[in-house]
């Protein structure tokens, strides 16, 4: 089923306009009520204040849609029967009318189908820690490999296991570019003490990055890592530590995993993961709006 759009984003899209789509699982299940929708809210304004069309990209009774109404965005951040569904859960959504906050590999599919070809997000899913027992690579990286959307977001999670999530992304053919950093970024923290393949300082760049790899043919998608701001890195280690093993513990998997940890390390930094979290959200709103200017401007030309 192809995505609804809104009246805004079919416009924009119409008209050669950049948008900026941005996912929906960060609200249903990424962050609490009522910071989930005030941040999808600014994140939107974030996109427009930078030159570009924001799609949130969400099912809703079982419709795709890209540019949702604010009830919409406040249902789902509200809701708690709202569900979470990955690229392979779409079809299933659809047919059982369900409301669904979408991942990055779902929302990636939709924004392909809707010609969207630049998504802000927070954190991508990766390869858990001790996927080598239990097999927990998400989605995200599996469709990264075959669907051709430019992903900005902060890096990876160090809930995760960063050397072979970029391990993974190298076997997907999946470009890796840091923005104005060698350091491929660790979400909360602007190093995971690992290099990115590629560093580029300007969105311009970025965006002949992306449409060289699209006229390619190359297949995939692009992970734009864009690295917290200074003054909102914190260091979690030990934090992670202990929500990841408080999951192991209680035998915590599958799509659960993802939201318990961040649900528990907001509890344990009393807040000070949420904070961070929603500074780098919008900072990847904002860089994503720019690199779609850029790249509205360069397939204009
Ligand atoms: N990382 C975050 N915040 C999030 C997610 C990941 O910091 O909200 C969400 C995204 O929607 C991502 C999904 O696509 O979790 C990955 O889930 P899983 O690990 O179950 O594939
Ligand atoms: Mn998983």
């Amino acid at each position: 089923m192809l995505p609804v759009l809104s009246d805004e984003v079919r416009d924009a899209l119409a008209a050669r306009r950049p948008v900026v789509a941005l996912e929906s699982t960060i609200i249903s299940h990424g962050m609490p009520w009522p910071q989930n929708a005030e941040t999808a809210r600014l994140i939107e304004a974030e996109v427009r204040a930078h030159g570009a069309t924001p799609a949130t990209i969400a099912v809703i009774d079982g419709i795709p849609r890209a540019g949702l109404d604010p009830a919409m965005l406040e249902r789902l951040g509200r809701d708690r029967g709202v569900v979470k569904a990955s690229s392979r859960d779409l079809a299933a959504a659809f047919t059982r009318r369900a409301t669904a906050g979408t991942t990055v590999s779902a929302t990636m599919i939709l924004a392909e189908l809707a010609g969207i070809p630049v998504f802000a997000t927070g954190g991508v899913g990766g390869v858990h820690r001790g996927a080598e027992t239990s097999f927990d690579i998400s989605a995200d990286l599996v469709e990264l490999g075959r669907t051709g959307t430019a992903v900005v977001c902060a890096g990876v999670k160090s809930i995760l296991d960063i050397p072979k999530t970029l391990e993974f992304l190298e076997t997907q053919r999946v470009p890796v570019l840091a923005y104005g950093t060698d350091d491929f970024p660790a979400f909360y923290s602007r190093t995971s003490g690992l290099k990115a393949d590629h560093r580029f300082d300007t969105p311009a760049e970025i965006a002949e990055v992306i449409h060289h790899h699209r006229a390619l043919g190359a297949g995939t998608g692009l992970l734009i890592a864009n690295p917290i701001p200074a003054e909102h890195a914190i260091e979690l280690h030990a934090e992670i530590a202990v929500a990841v093993a408080e999951a192991a513990a209680r035998g915590i998997g599958g799509k659960a995993l993802t939201p318990f940890l961040l649900a528990r390390l907001n509890e344990i930094t009393a807040g000070r993961s949420l904070s961070a979290n929603i500074a780098l959200v919008r900072n990847n709103a904002r860089l994503a709006a720019q690199i779609a200017v850029a790249l509205a401007a360069l397939t204009a030309g």
